[in-house]
């Protein structure tokens, strides 16, 4: 069970990092260590469902629209999903931010894969997969 600590440099936002401190205070984790930990953890195991079954899931992603070349690409990626996006609804935030709520309806891994995508593009500033049924 003791495995070794490995050290890794993080770089993060500095209003991110006060709203991470924040957290740990409130869930009284003795550091930053023990909190990242944790929430690798629950990453890991938040997943109830396998790669190869068939989902229905809800991806939400949030994302500055001023950013063209970034409203482009989750265009593109969408376009390049169309078969298993049931539907989508746009929802203007603020003046700079949307919401964008995708239904999804196919194999696990798919629908994991369309995410991801979603998720890495640069200025996507949050992106969730809730998988709301499994059929
Ligand atoms: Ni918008």
């Amino acid at each position: 069970m003791n495995s070794k600590l490995k050290r890794f440099g993080v770089a993060i936002p500095q209003e991110l990092l006060v709203k991470f401190d924040k957290f740990i205070k409130e869930r009284k984790y003795k550091n930053r260590s023990e909190a990242i930990r944790d929430l690798i953890r629950a990453e890991f195991v938040k997943k109830s469902w396998e790669l190869n079954q068939q989902i229905v899931g809800v991806i939400s992603i949030v994302y500055n629209h001023h950013k063209r070349e970034l409203v482009d690409k989750i265009v593109d990626i969408q376009h390049e999903f169309q078969d298993m996006i049931v539907a989508s609804q746009h929802i203007h935030l603020d003046s700079e931010n949307c919401l964008e709520v995708i239904l999804t309806r196919g194999k696990g891994q798919d629908v994991q894969t369309l995410k991801d995508r979603l998720a890495a593009v640069k200025g996507v500033l949050h992106a969730t997969l809730s998988v709301t049924a499994v059929v």
